[in-house]
């Protein structure tokens, strides 16, 4: 079996991002905690692809890595790239971003993620990206999940991405429809 780096220190997208790859002829092994890379990009792709690359570079194995983030509308697509860095906890980033949309009803908001796998020469070898539309709560529902989910909600299902069972946010979220595409390219490597 080949190894496959997962280049991530979110231990909820670690989580997603194993069940994803589960099954698969790829034996998963997680990136080393003082491996730290700067997400230089000016894209969730791109910084994806920085990821994976310098991961897959240093260790000389192949790599995988999710950026991923949330885009709100009359925020102007902020937190955006900046999501991580919104605030240094869950709770502060939801809480910063709740303040700056204030009472505003305009609250259509959208979760990217881009994934790359990269040779162990760096080389990027696949590359996707998904989307999942929803809108922002005034407060926070539910405590499955991570990040922003309790106050991402999904009107077609009526539940924040916090709320809902976890089978379900893996089918539809962002993260989800990014390894739909992914998934069979990988098994095509
Ligand atoms: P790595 O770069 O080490 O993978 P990170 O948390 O720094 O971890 P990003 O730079 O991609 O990852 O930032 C993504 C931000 O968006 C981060 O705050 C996440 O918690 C949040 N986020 C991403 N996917 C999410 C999801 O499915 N649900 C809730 N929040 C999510």
């Amino acid at each position: 079996m080949k190894k496959l780096i997962v280049a991530t220190s979110n231990p909820g997208k670690l989580k997603e991002m194993q069940k994803y790859l589960k099954g698969l002829d790829w034996d998963l092994q997680l990136k080393p905690k003082t491996l730290e890379v700067e997400e230089t990009g000016t894209t969730f792709a791109e910084n994806a692809c920085i990821k994976a690359s310098q991961v897959a570079k240093a260790l000389g194995e192949w790599a995988i890595a999710d950026d991923s983030g949330l885009a709100v509308d009359a925020l102007n697509g902020s937190p955006g790239l900046y999501s991580a860095r919104y605030g240094t906890t869950d709770t502060e980033r939801i809480e910063r971003l709740l303040r700056e949309l204030g009472n505003n009803n305009q609250r259509q908001a959208r979760f990217i993620c881009a994934v790359a796998i990269a040779r162990p020469d760096g080389s990027i070898a696949l590359q996707a990206e998904g989307i999942c539309c929803g809108e922002i709560l005034t407060a926070p529902q539910g405590t499955e999940g991570f990040g922003y989910d309790p106050i991402f909600y999904v009107p077609q299902y009526q539940q924040t991405f916090a709320q809902m069972p976890s089978d379900l946010k893996q089918k539809i979220s962002h993260r989800g429809q990014a390894f739909e595409a992914l998934l069979p390219q990988l098994s095509q490597l």
